[in-house]
Parts: C-alpha cells; sequence; structure tokens
C-alpha cells in the first residue's frame, strides 16, 4: 500500500489483535464446513448467523450470504470448503474500497479527531503523532478537549512522550479559539501535521455538534491550503452502537475517514466490514492495543487474510 505507514511491519500484530474476532468467525466458519459437507439451505443459515453474531451487521450478511448463494448455484459448488474462499473475496471487495494510503502522505495537514468520550481519540492522536515524528515529520496538537482538565493534562503527557509540541489554553476555554491558535502556531512553526483533539460528551450532543461544526470552519478558514482530514474515532467492542455514532457525527462534520479502535478487544471484529459497507466511510486506521506503537493503516487484503490465516 502507498504511504509512510506501510514501514510499520504490521501483519502479525494484526493477526495477534484478530484473535478474538478469529475465534468469534473464522473458527465458527471452519466448524460450520466441516460439519456440512455439503451445501444446504441450513448452512447458509447458519453462516448469516455466524456473521451477524461477529458485527458484520444485518443488511451486509444477507447481502454477502446472498451473493454467495447465487455464486454457489451458478457455479454448481457442492463442497462447503470452496464457501470459505468464496466469502473472503467478498469481504475483500467491500473493504477495498478504504484500503488507499495515499491520504497518509499529503502535507501540511490537519486532522481533526472526533467522537465520543472513551473510543479511544486521544490515545489515539498519541500514536498518530509518534508514527509521524517517527517519519521525521513536525507534529503540534491542539488541546480542544477543554471539557475536563484531565484531558488536557493527558494530551500533554502525549505530547511529552513523543516530543511534540502542545497547543493549549485552560479548562472551559474556547475549543474553537483553541484551535486557531494552534492553525496559527503551525503555519509559523511550519508544522508538518496539526492533530486536534475535540470533546466526545454525547449527552449534550446538540452543543458538542455546534462545536464541531465551529472547529471544522475555523480550519477552513484559518489555513485553507493544509490538507484536512476528518477522522472519526470508534471503538470496534460498541458493535452496532458504533455505527449509530458514526450517523449522528456525519450530520455535523463530513467525516473523511474512521479510525477504529480496541480491535484486540472483541470477537466482533466483523464491525469492521459493517462500517465498509454500511456507512461508505473507509477505514483509515485500526486500533490494537493500549500500546504507543498498537496503531497500524487498514489494509483490506491484510486484514482478510489475518482474520482467515
Ligand atoms: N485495548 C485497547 N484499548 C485502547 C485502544 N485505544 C484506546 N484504548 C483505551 O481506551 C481508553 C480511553 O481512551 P482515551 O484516549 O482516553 O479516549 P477518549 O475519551 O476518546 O479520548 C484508554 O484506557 C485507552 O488506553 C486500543 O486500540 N485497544
Ligand atoms: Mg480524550
Amino acid at each position: 500500500m502507498k504511504g509512510f505507514l506501510k514501514k510499520v511491519d504490521i501483519f502479525d500484530k494484526l493477526k495477534k489483535s484478530l484473535s478474538k474476532t478469529r475465534t468469534g468467525i473464522t473458527d465458527r466458519i471452519e466448524q460450520l464446513v466441516s460439519y456440512y459437507k455439503n451445501i444446504d439451505d441450513d448452512f447458509f443459515e447458519e453462516l448469516e448467523e455466524i456473521l451477524i453474531t461477529a458485527d458484520v451487521g444485518v443488511q451486509t450478511t444477507l447481502r454477502l450470504v446472498e451473493d454467495i448463494e447465487q455464486e454457489v448455484r451458478a457455479k454448481k459448488i457442492g463442497q462447503s470448503d470452496l464457501v470459505k474462499e468464496l466469502l473472503k473475496g467478498k469481504m475483500l471487495d467491500i473493504l477495498r474500497k478504504g484500503s488507499d494510503g495515499s491520504w497518509q502522505d499529503k502535507f501540511p495537514k490537519v486532522l481533526l479527531i472526533v467522537g465520543v468520550n472513551g473510543v479511544g481519540k486521544t490515545t489515539t492522536i498519541g500514536k498518530l503523532a509518534k508514527l509521524y515524528k517517527d517519519d521525521g515529520r513536525k507534529v503540534l496538537l491542539a488541546a480542544a478537549d477543554t471539557f475536563r482538565a484531565a484531558a488536557i493534562e493527558q494530551l500533554e503527557v502525549w505530547g511529552q512522550r513523543v516530543g511534540a509540541e502542545v497547543i493549549k489554553q485552560s479548562k472551559g476555554s474556547d475549543p474553537g479559539a483553541v484551535v486557531f491558535d494552534a492553525v496559527h502556531a503551525s503555519k509559523s512553526r511550519k508544522a508538518d501535521v496539526l492533530i486536534c483533539d475535540t470533546a466526545g460528551r454525547l449527552h449534550n450532543k446538540k452543543n458538542l455538534m455546534e462545536e464541531l461544526k465551529k472547529i471544522n470552519r475555523i480550519i477552513d478558514r484559518e489555513w485553507p491550503e493544509a490538507n484536512k482530514e476528518v477522522l472519526l474515532v470508534l471503538d470496534a467492542t460498541t458493535g452496532q452502537n458504533a455505527i449509530s455514532q458514526a450517523k449522528t457525527f456525519k450530520e455535523a462534520v463530513d467525516i473523511s475517514g474512521i479510525i477504529l479502535t480496541k480491535l484486540d478487544g472483541t470477537a466482533k471484529g466483523g464491525i469492521v466490514i459493517g462500517i465498509n459497507s454500511e456507512l461508505n466511510i473507509p477505514v483509515r486506521m485500526v486500533g490494537t492495543g493500549e500500546g504507543v506503537e498498537d496503531l497500524q493503516p487498514f489494509d483490506a487484503q491484510n486484514f482478510v487474510e489475518a482474520l482467515f490465516s
């Protein structure tokens, strides 16, 4: 794939982080295939159940299984183990859309990181900053989650750890003003990457969305030449709820990509497929643990291979 992140050796780590999902999808499909040597209606029904249980999503599952059924009939496939290969191929078709890494290489860039509380925004910002720093880029961070003092401090800890300056104001200050300052600091210091943290208190949804719209406008107005990415962070362990979060944020800002965290903590990694097919927003990165190295670009081929190997 394209992009600087290709340097990271990722396949083994991805495979490890998908171990729970492998138990949830792949192992169950293996069992299914060995139980039903020959394909019949029950076989497809059980396949459907496996995929839905793994959070692939009802709509996507129905479509996938229907496609497979048709192909099985058209090609007169009788052996169930061939279905595994068909499924791999179909998953890859869905996932490939989001697999281009070219977005990583355009500088200067502003990453606006949005998502509800606890999904892993601040941690992911630390990991992203590390990746860019390791690539020799100048990185600035904007502490625009001004709602809690702890949120600002958490970002500062990450800033110190990875060697990135944090632009901040005091707790309760206007997040738009923080981003305004951060954009101007980035321009005058010739930063390659500015990453903006934001608040995620969804219980105050209307205010939050207005705040994000405003921050977004400030970036567009103050730094139109920068490559802006609005990245929505979703927690893979929250399942279908992640899809509804995405729909909410989509109403406020144009989401250019998704960062799916905590893939290491769930048997329901099928959500990656559900997100790609139901939201039409590419998954850009996946979080595979709590450590600073545990973030990697999403690559469709790797994902499917790691899932089925
Ligand atoms: N297992 C795992 N934990 C993660 C991952 N990303 C973030 N976390 C944890 O999720 C929790 C919330 O993260 P935080 O960055 O504070 O979320 P925020 O509220 O969205 O900023 C922290 O305990 C993180 O260590 C991941 O990819 N895997
Ligand atoms: Mg945070």
